[in-house]
């Protein structure tokens, strides 16, 4: 496995030094976070984050993520434009040395959570979505501004678009990614880079939004479109983890096997009785999954993607970015490592 970090660019607060200092560390993630979904990245600003890493001992092989137009997902307005520009970004970053690029296939909201600092009893904060905060939440009615979402949606846009995607639904979403991939794919082969579509957090709808990257069934008929190793999974562990229905070692150990997995979203999640969730520290015991298990079916099957601890908690008094900070992510990281040198070398 390739261990990796995010990295924000410069202005994140987290500097590639100390991202360097951690053990193991050598890929980073990155994306150009200043050019709108459907316009193509400057090759100056590629070639920075990649001197920048150089400069540290990195590699900048994965971008996280280049994101995919509403209007591509919608199968309106210019689609074929917007497909040509995203392939013309495929092949930039494939110009500065990118193997592996992120994407997801989730309609307006890139996440769900209804509170990012929520303390828990050592006084560490992190993400959360609990159901007796969104119940009752009509954004078709009100105005809704849960964390996280984007704001630079008015709210009559964000009615607009949901509006669509109700009429678009379920197979209409299948249908728009299903064009998507055929053409995508056939650049990414081009120029070796691996897509790695990222699952939809939560797996399950939200405000009735369609939700098709979810679960095993849907992987399968989500691989089957496009049959080649550049039409990859980002297995968020965390993401499809918040669905008790999804046994995550288990299907890892169908996609491993198959060579689908090019990247590792690594973190826990505990699941509560209402099916709310909450954020926890990477350690097994801290919540609903089994990072054991989760790294020996990768191990099993020679996994030599990228990996990289996924969102953190806030402590040690750390402010910034939430679940983005570097001391829960660099415990995450050190934590994977161990169960990698474990796990490899037990199945040797
Ligand atoms: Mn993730």
């Amino acid at each position: 496995m390739k261990l990796s970090f995010r990295w924000y660019g410069q202005d994140d607060p987290i500097s590639l030094e100390y991202i360097s200092q951690i053990p193991g560390m050598k890929s980073i993630v990155s994306a150009v976070y200043d050019v709108k979904p459907g316009e193509v990245w400057p090759r100056e600003s590629l070639a920075q984050i990649k001197e920048e890493c150089q400069k540290h001992n990195l590699v900048f092989d994965v971008v996280e993520s280049i994101p995919v137009h509403e209007d591509i997902k919608l199968g309106r307005g210019d689609v074929d434009n917007l497909l040509d520009v995203y392939c013309e970004n495929i092949r930039r970053c494939a110009e500065y040395g990118v193997k592996c690029v992120t994407y997801n296939f989730m309609p307006v909201f890139d996440w769900t959570r209804t509170q990012l600092d929520k303390k828990a009893s050592d006084s560490s904060t992190s993400l959360v979505m609990y159901w007796d905060q969104m119940k009752g939440l009509d954004p078709l009615k009100d105005d809704i501004h849960l964390p996280g979402w984007d704001s630079s949606y008015t709210q009559d846009q964000v009615r607009e678009l949901i509006g669509a995607y109700d009429k678009l639904g379920e197979e209409g979403l299948w249908k728009n990614l299903e064009k998507f991939l055929k053409k995508v794919i056939p650049v990414a082969e081009e120029c070796g880079v691996k897509m790695a579509i990222h699952p939809d957090d939560p797996p399950y709808p939200i405000f009735g939004l369609p939700r098709i990257i979810t679960n095993e069934e849907n992987l399968d008929r989500f691989l089957a479109l496009v049959d080649s190793p550049s039409n990859s999974l980002c297995l968020c562990t965390g993401s499809l983890g918040c669905a008790k229905s999804n046994d995550i070692p288990k299907m890892i150990e169908k996609y491993a096997s198959k060579d689908r997995i090019a990247f590792m979203h690594i973190r826990n999640v505990k699941i509560m009785e209402d099916g709310s969730f909450e954020e926890r520290a990477h350690l097994s015991s801290c919540g609903s999954l089994d990072m054991y298990e989760i790294v020996k079916a990768l191990c099993k099957h020679g996994f030599d993607g990228y990996v990289r601890p996924d969102h953190g908690r806030m402590i040690w008094g750390e402010t910034g970015k939430p679940g983005y900070g570097l001391f829960d992510r660099a415990l995450g990281a050190t934590y994977i490592n161990g169960l990698f040198e474990a796990c490899q070398k037990n199945c040797k």
